[in-house]
């Protein structure tokens, strides 16, 4: 009888995955875990259940934007995938956004969201998309000081019932600027003659401009930038408003939806397009210093990102270990296979580290959120945000990339649904800031604040009391900060050019010292309960062989503009 190969498949997304599992015991408050695994049990089994089998079976769907109706009007109608239909009413319910601002679990209700998120969104078409942006407003909101707006919208971002849950646009890019949001087209002009709404204490503003990414353009409002007449030119003179994009009817009033976007991945995210053409939009604080005022959405989503990266990875990992147990060539399973065996180690090693990264910025932003963080972990969280989201970014692509070819031949076709893997995660390290505008972040962060000495005093506390058979591990984090830091006296004495450089290789550094630092303090742990070997402390040694230390001393800029064609 001919051979056909059984295709990988998935179990309970929780119950399978030892990382997040171990995590939680480790960090959860022993009152609180058994809750957390209850509804992480539960978003386990609709994620390698049902959400994936419908994930798989409407593969190829995209949204539809229908501009007009039958009778000639316009209607800006945008149709979304069965997934994404289905995604949304689970996301509200199972307190994807609200679980963050409920904060029934102190801090660690962070930790819980972010660990159904982790659950969540790689089965669901990146709707992890919309409920980051939903995220995002709902901080910048909290934080705005602007109560009407705030009443207005926060009982919506963060309702459990999909009936009366929004979710947020974020409106950011324009053809003009890209990563350069600073030099935005959009005009904001005062509609004094309106008078106020019902939710807001100044009257409208209309905005007239092009907004060329907006992700989720079904959102019900959108946070966004626009130049009020008068103001400078630069980031200062961009207000930040607070849009709603369709009344009670449906209608849309001064957004076109010019086209969607054909893009590489994220293929079921209506990004689109719009013409601004005075939709009413209300300052959110003041009249100036948007970009300012949007930062706690940036930082928020960023976040998101790291996650969404790390969930990528870890579904990327589970698809291969179980086709390595299915899967028989030359004479024997591939999960018997030495070197297919030790390719998988690397890439679930890196997923570890980049796992607990991403869930230490969670911890800190829970530990902001609640009221309970030191000075020294807000400086910890400013920087180790795009420090996560550009390190967990790349790991994404190249973990993708490494598990499409461990299926080989079958990781290349379409209908397998593996190639989405890595489509969806090539857009990690672009939006929400590419690699190296989160690496000119980190400079313009330390820069005003202590310096990268916050990377520091992290991996000393994680590699403090680190088991004897790390200390190779426990050296190389630490040295690998240590250069990072002579390099960074040195460029900066070098001048600007010298420090931009070399700006992303002291970012990935810092980002995978900290990483090895985090697996050591898991090993640690997991050590110190006696259940046998540790999974954290074979990552770490893992990951030290792979490398940590990016920093080169020998490279300059005068080298860099030499090979340039
Ligand atoms: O919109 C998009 C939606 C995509 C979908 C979302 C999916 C989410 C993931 C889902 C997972 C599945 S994508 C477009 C996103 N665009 C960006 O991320 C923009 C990238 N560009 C930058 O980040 C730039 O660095 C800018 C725009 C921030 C640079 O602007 P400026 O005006 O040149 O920057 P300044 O003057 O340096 O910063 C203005 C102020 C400063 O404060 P002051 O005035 O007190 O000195 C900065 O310190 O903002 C402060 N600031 C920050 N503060 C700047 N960045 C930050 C920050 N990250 N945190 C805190």
């Amino acid at each position: 009888m001919s051979f056909f190969q059984s295709p990988p498949q998935l179990g309970n997304q929780f119950d399978d995955d030892p990382v997040l599992r171990d995590y939680l015991r480790e960090r959860v408050p022993a009152g609180s875990l058994p809750h957390f695994e209850a509804e992480l049990r539960d978003m386990g089994e609709l994620a390698g259940g049902e959400l994936y089998q419908l994930g798989l079976a409407t593969r190829g769907e995209e949204p539809e934007l229908r501009s007009w109706d039958a009778w000639g009007h316009r209607v800006e109608h945008i149709e979304l995938t069965r997934l994404w239909q289905r995604a949304a009413p689970i996301a509200h319910e199972r307190g994807l956004i609200a679980t963050a601002y409920e904060r029934q679990h102190g801090p660690f209700s962070r930790v819980l969201q972010m660990a159904l998120v982790h659950l969540f969104a790689p089965s669901t078409g990146v709707f992890a998309c919309p409920l980051a942006m939903t995220d995002g407003a709902a901080k910048t909101l909290s934080v705005a000081g602007n109560t009407m707006l705030a009443e207005r919208a926060l009982p919506r971002l963060t309702s459990r019932d999909p009936k009366t849950a929004w979710t947020s646009g974020q409106w950011m890019t324009e053809r003009t600027g890209g990563s350069d949001v600073a030099i935005s087209e959009t005009v904001a002009k005062a509609l004094v003659s309106e008078g106020g709404a019902q939710f807001a204490d100044s009257a409208p503003f209309g905005l007239w401009g092009t907004k060329w990414f907006t992700s989720a353009t079904t959102s019900q409002m959108a946070l966004t930038l626009g130049r009020p007449e008068g103001n400078p030119p630069g980031g200062s003179g961009l207000a930040l408003f607070y849009v709603e994009t369709r009344d009670d009817a449906g209608g849309m009033h001064g957004i076109r939806i010019n086209r969607l976007k054909e893009k590489l991945g994220t293929r079921m995210v209506p990004t689109a397009e719009l013409t601004l053409e005075g939709v009413r939009a209300w300052p959110v604080a003041g009249p100036k210093d948007g970009i300012k005022q949007i930062t706690p959405m940036l930082n928020v989503t960023r976040t998101w990102n790291s996650v969404a990266a790390v969930a990528g990875m870890r579904r990327a990992v589970a698809l291969v270990n179980d086709y390595a147990r299915r899967r028989v060539a030359f004479g024997g399973l591939l999960r018997d296979k030495p070197l297919h065996v030790d390719t998988l180690a690397t890439i679930t090693a890196e997923s570890h580290g980049a796992f607990l990264l991403a869930f230490r910025v969670v911890e800190l932003l829970g530990l902001e959120e609640s009221g309970e963080a030191t000075p020294t972990d807000l400086e910890l969280l400013r920087v180790l945000t795009p420090i996560a989201k550009l390190t967990t970014g790349k790991q994404a692509v190249a973990v993708a990339s490494e598990a499409l070819e461990a299926f080989g031949g079958a990781g290349y076709i379409e209908d397998t649904g593996l190639p989405e893997l890595l489509r969806d995660a090539q857009v990690l390290p672009i939006w929400e800031g590419t690699t190296n505008v989160l690496s000119l972040d980190l400079l313009r962060a330390i820069s005003r604040g202590g310096g990268i000495e916050p990377f520091g005093r992290e991996i000393a506390r994680a590699t403090e009391n680190a088991p004897a058979a790390l200390a190779e591990e426990v050296q190389a984090a630490r040295a690998a900060f240590t250069h990072g830091e002579r390099w960074l006296a040195a460029a900066m004495n070098a001048g600007p050019p010298a420090l931009e450089a070399g700006a992303r290789r002291l970012a990935l550094t810092l980002g995978r010292a900290v990483e090895l630092a985090l697996l050591i303090d898991q090993a640690r742990l997991e050590i110190a309960r006696g259940l046998g070997p540790s999974r954290a402390a074979a990552a770490a040694r893992r990951m030290r062989l792979a490398g940590v230390d990016l920093v080169r001393d020998d490279v300059d800029a005068a080298d860099a503009a030499l090979l340039l064609l």
